[in-house]
């Protein structure tokens, strides 16, 4: 597959049951971290700007490295922060993940930032879209709201409760569980447990409630023999752990072999 293919393809790919993609998470925010892992068998990143340190103009810059690495960019916004998942689908994001998403009107508002009429409202306004994709305006506007992806998390007591409306929403495309927010809330604060065998219950529940209404399934792996497992579950776009993590493990590892080597 061609780079440009592999991302101008993206909503299609992650959409089909069985996508397995695997996507790497990035907080530093340095445009250069998109650069090289996105040299890894990534098949997407995100750009988390919810808990990491991307700015707008940070996020757009790590985006253009995702295009030239030929890794499509999926950027979390901050909770609430509608108008800026427009901003940065302007700048070639090809998706949006929007934390903490608890009802039909917060699922609404993302669609409504994300996609043009008839589905939303979104803004007439994407120069570097175009540019990175080289479609002109009308084939832009005749194409986006398929070709990037709306995705609402999934990560509170009410919203499992509410599942079945927000997957209702039309021009919503999937769903990002958050495992620990949701291990947070379901115990009511008492544990931070995204990998336990009750949590699995909750995940393979949502996976059926997604194909039930044709959305697809994200969720957030803590590492990679986790991810492997999320897939195995049937979530079609999985995290294998974030950058900061993969970064300390990487720099372990290599003090913990100098060290082993010195000492034989
Ligand atoms: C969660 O697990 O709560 C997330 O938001 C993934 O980072
Ligand atoms: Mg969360």
């Amino acid at each position: 597959m061609s780079s440009a293919t592999m991302i101008d393809d993206f909503a299609t790919r992650v959409k089909a049951e069985g996508a397995g993609l695997i996507s790497a998470w990035i907080g530093i925010p340095d445009p250069m971290f998109v650069n090289h892992l996105a040299q890894e068998a990534f098949d997407a990143v995100v750009l988390d700007m919810q808990h990491g340190m991307w700015d707008m103009a940070s996020a757009a810059n790590g985006i253009a490295q995702g295009r030239l690495a030929g890794k499509p960019v999926v950027a979390r916004i901050p909770v609430g922060a509608f108008a800026t998942a427009s901003r940065l689908l302007d700048a070639g994001a090809a998706g949006i993940i929007a934390p903490m998403i608890n009802s039909v009107a917060d699922a609404e508002a993302l669609v409504k930032a994300t996609k043009y009429p008839p589905v939303g409202e979104r803004s007439w306004g994407p120069t570097l879209a175009m540019n990175h994709s080289g479609l002109s305006g009308p084939d832009y506007l005749a194409t986006a709201n398929e070709k990037t992806v709306s995705i609402a998390m999934i990560e509170t007591r009410v919203a499992l409760e509410a599942a079945d409306e927000i997957l209702r929403v039309e021009g919503l495309d999937g769903v990002f569980i958050g495992p620990s927010d949701l291990s947070i809330a379901l115990s009511n604060g008492a544990k931070l447990a995204p990998d336990t065998a009750d949590m699995d219950a909750v995940l393979k529940h949502l996976v059926a409630r997604c194909r039930a209404h044709g959305k697809f399934a994200c969720v957030f792996g803590s590492n990679g023999e986790r991810a492997g497992e999320l897939l195995k579950m049937g979530f079609q776009f999985v995290i294998a752990g974030a950058d900061t993590q993969q970064l300390r493990a990487g720099a372990a590892s290599a003090i913990a072999a100098a060290r082993s080597v010195q000492k034989s």
